[in-house]
């Protein structure tokens, strides 16, 4: 790891002059001191202006509105990279930048090897999800794990771990630009691992991890206050005749005795976001082009403000208009783009956060909900009635929207959702 060849570089410390030393003394510290030299030379360490982690361009060490983002969000880092890529260095960098709130855990610290893929057992790793799990009780924000990563179904164990924690997945490549010869990785690692192994293990780590989806996760605090509006939506609703009566003909429900909205839209979302691609971990045409995409990767682990224009109800869903401003308008999907354009409407009008689904729908419904809304509006819309939130208007088959004086902004962090179960499916 570099860990071992700053240990070779501070060697270099050592040809300073120490009047103590005899000749014989310094002759044999030259010696060592010229062996160390070479070595560095042959793994290409001495010549290094900067270290691994420097190459990068981190928005959460550098970007300071993601930084300040990041400190009210709940972040779990995991880093993956060959033996050597920097990812022990990058690790520091990050719980320097979070003093208190963050914490990290490394295999490498543990002695945990990294392995094959087929070698791998899961009880190898029990001391470091015991630390993992430390991290959680103790409330930490931000949580590192500096590991390879190459290992799918480890990835998915973590990935899953911080689905139910409600923690942003950040997965972090850690690539040294500085050194793509294995050779020299496998030289530069204390564990002494064959070439081979370190070539099996790129194999792995070069594969893109493409996410259920792609989207914007709005931080803890913000998301909690979306969660309080579209309860007091709700409960404004519940509260207004004309919306009742139009939007329980609509509703399919054995009985509508003592029909209550809040109980009726009871499927919330864990963690609210907007997706912008959904990949389905690869299945989804053109998915992986997004994945590699410039302005995406650049995009990736960064801060977004949204905005949130309306409110909206069907009997199947309730969800957020966002109305995105030109640089998030970078990330959308063009396939989703030209069914919006299809439609007759502008591009990006789908975007939304979905707040609550009736039983039995899936949250994919959201936004096809709100593009009819929006196609629906063109035709005129049939009722007003004000309540608290603004004018809301009916537009038919118990379709409701309010659209809101003043926009609702909210905090996110663009990041991918990689975990397999994110509706209980
Ligand atoms: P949403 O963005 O409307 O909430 C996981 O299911 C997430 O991916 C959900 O939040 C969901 O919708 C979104 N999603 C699911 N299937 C989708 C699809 N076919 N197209 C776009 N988004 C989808």
């Amino acid at each position: 790891m570099w860990r071992g060849c700053e240990t070779g570089l501070s060697a270099r410390v050592g040809l300073e002059h120490n009047p103590l030393h005899s000749p014989r003394q310094l002759i044999l510290k030259l010696n060592r001191t010229f062996s160390t030299f070479v070595n560095l030379l042959k793994m290409g360490a001495l010549f290094s202006k900067s270290k691994p982690s420097q190459c990068h361009n981190f928005s959460f060490l550098e970007d300071t509105n993601t930084i300040e983002v990041i400190k009210e969000a709940h972040t779990f880092f995991i880093l993956r990279g060959l033996p050597g890529s920097g990812k022990t260095t990058i690790a520091k960098q990050i719980t320097e930048r979070y003093p208190l709130i963050s914490a990290s855990v490394s295999a490498d610290a543990l002695k945990i090897c990294p392995q094959e893929e087929s070698e791998d057992d899961s009880s190898r790793y029990s001391k470091l999800d015991q630390q993992i799990e430390q991290c959680f009780e103790d409330g930490k924000k931000v949580i590192v794990v500096d590991d390879t990563h190459h290992y799918r179904q480890r990835l998915d164990y973590l990935f899953e771990l911080a689905r139910k924690k409600d923690y942003i997945v950040f997965l972090v490549d850690c690539r040294n630009p500085k050194s793509n010869d294995l050779n020299v990785l496998a030289k530069c690692s204390h564990w002494k691992l064959p070439v081979q192994s370190i070539k099996m293990m790129e194999t792995s780590v070069k594969q893109i991890i493409i996410p259920y989806f792609f989207g914007w996760f709005l931080v803890k605090q913000d998301a909690e206050k979306m969660c309080e509006i579209a309860m007091d939506f709700l409960d404004q609703l519940s509260k207004t005749e004309a919306f009742l009566q139009e939007f329980e003909k609509h509703v399919n429900l054995d009985s509508k005795d003592g029909f209550n909205l809040q109980k009726y839209f009871q499927k919330k979302s864990s963690m609210l976001h907007c997706t912008t691609m959904f990949c389905d971990y690869g299945k989804v045409p053109n998915c992986e082009s997004y994945a590699v995409d410039e302005v995406v990767n650049n995009s990736l682990h960064k801060s977004f403000v949204l905005k949130v224009s309306a409110l909206f109800v069907t009997p199947r869903t309730v969800g957020a208009r966002v109305l995105l401003d030109e640089q998030q308008q970078q990330l959308w999907p063009k396939a989703e783009e030209e069914n919006e354009i299809k439609m007759g409407l502008p591009r990006t009008s789908r975007s939304h956060i979905t707040l609550a689904c009736a039983p039995g729908v899936d949250m994919v419904q959201t936004g096809i909900d709100l593009l009819t809304i929006l196609k629906d509006e063109k035709k005129g819309k049939l009722e007003q009635v004000m309540i608290k939130q603004g004018p809301l208007w009916c537009l038919g088959d118990g379709q409701w929207i309010v659209n809101l004086p003043k926009p609702i902004q909210v905090k996110t962090l663009f990041s991918g959702f990689y975990a397999k179960d994110f509706e209980g499916k």
